[in-house]
């Protein structure tokens, strides 16, 4: 078992509300207006242009990274969404959503709203974006780092078995037929068809607008963060024998671990898919400190690259 990472809280026996502390999400950003402009450049300013940051969200680090930047007049910060979900929670500073068209898009946006920089908060398994953040900010050259928590790792009461892809997951289930919760949304899960036999109890964020591959399915329409005593019942409800789970990290979506440990439920944990190197950090503090320094590498030649 990996010795680094997130070390996920050990409950005391008795179910204990070690649940993980409820996310942000609901927090002050709900009731601000939504603000989705295409432009960050609508945004002027009367005085010496303020660093402009490109934040890449998704996560509960980036709404609260939003939160804290909504809060400072001295930068403008954008937040992008894939548009993966129906309807985005709003947060406290402007928004897009939608990909950029690759890298060469991405490329063509940074320049064209004059990006100072980035900052990739997107999820551990949002392996593509990040990917495409490392060549395009490293093309436009500007700094880029990484809001990222640490993978979650297995405690003494923990039955795990990890593995590389959802494939290699859908084949850990084995034959016998079994009532599985796939706590991996609903992207890969296709990855499962292959095993039609099981019990599926599946989680996604919106209502189902077509057909899933798998013959034997419930679904629960939610959107985390979640808490334990929540996943348990969930669990208990379905009469889950073993759960499938991306190791996401953090404290959102770790409810289910805790649960399959409260249980004594075994868990097929999918590794994280491999990133380029790029700086990182796994606080919004951290964050506020590389934004209050300029000695970020290549501002110069960013501005060279724009011609300022
Ligand atoms: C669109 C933005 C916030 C961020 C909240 C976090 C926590 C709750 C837990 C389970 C696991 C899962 C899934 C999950 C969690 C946070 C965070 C997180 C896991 C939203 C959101 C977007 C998405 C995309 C969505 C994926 C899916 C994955 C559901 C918003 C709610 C399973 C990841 O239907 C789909 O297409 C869903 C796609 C990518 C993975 C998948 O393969 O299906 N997230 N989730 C983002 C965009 O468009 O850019 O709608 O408001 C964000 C959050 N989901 O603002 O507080 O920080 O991770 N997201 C996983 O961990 O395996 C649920 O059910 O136990
Ligand atoms: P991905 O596979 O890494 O990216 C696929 C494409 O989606 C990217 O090339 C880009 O399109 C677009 N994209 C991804 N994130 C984007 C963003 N924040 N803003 C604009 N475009 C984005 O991404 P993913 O795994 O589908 O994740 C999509 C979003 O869901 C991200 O915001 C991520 O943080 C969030 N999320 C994902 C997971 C997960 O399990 N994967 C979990 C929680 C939240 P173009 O090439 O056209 O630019």
């Amino acid at each position: 078992m990996p010795r680094s990472g997130f070390r996920i809280p050990v409950a005391r026996r008795a179910t204990t509300d070690a649940a993980p502390p409820p996310g942000e999400a609901t927090s002050h950003g709900m009731d601000s207006p939504t603000r989705r402009v295409p432009s960050l450049g609508t945004m002027g300013s009367l005085t010496a242009p303020r660093p402009r940051i490109l934040i890449l969200g998704g996560t509960t680090e980036a709404r609260r990274l939003a939160e804290v930047l909504g809060r400072d007049p001295g930068i403008d910060a954008v937040l992008s969404y894939a548009g993966r979900t129906e309807s985005p929670l709003p947060v406290p500073i402007p928004w897009r959503v939608g990909g950029f068209g690759g890298i060469g898009g991405l490329i063509d946006y940074l320049r064209a709203e004059r990006i100072d920089r980035v900052v990739d908060a997107t999820h551990p398994f949002a392996a593509q974006m990040s990917a495409h953040a490392v060549a395009a900010c490293a093309a436009v050259k500007i700094p880029l780092l990484a809001l990222e928590r640490a993978p979650w790792r297995a405690g003494e009461d923990d039955r795990w078995s990890e593995v590389d892809t959802l494939e290699e997951a859908a084949d850990a289930l084995g034959a016998d037929p079994k009532r599985v919760f796939l706590g991996i949304g609903r992207l890969h899960l296709a990855a499962f068809a292959r095993n039609p036999q099981h019990d599926y109890l599946v989680r996604l964020v919106d209502p189902l607008r077509e057909d899933l591959p798998l013959p034997r399915v419930e679904v629960v329409v939610a959107r985390g963060p979640f808490d334990l005593a929540g996943d348990r019942a969930l669990l208990e409800r379905h009469g889950t024998e073993i759960v499938v789970a991306k190791n996401a990290g953090g404290t959102a979506a770790v409810a289910k671990i805790l649960a399959a440990r409260e249980l004594a439920l075994p868990v097929v944990m999918v590794r994280r898919p491999r990133i380029p190197e790029r700086p990182s950090v796994d606080s919004v503090a951290a964050v506020m400190e590389w934004l209050a320094h300029d000695d970020a590498p290549a501002a110069g030649a960013a501005d060279a690259e724009r011609g300022v």
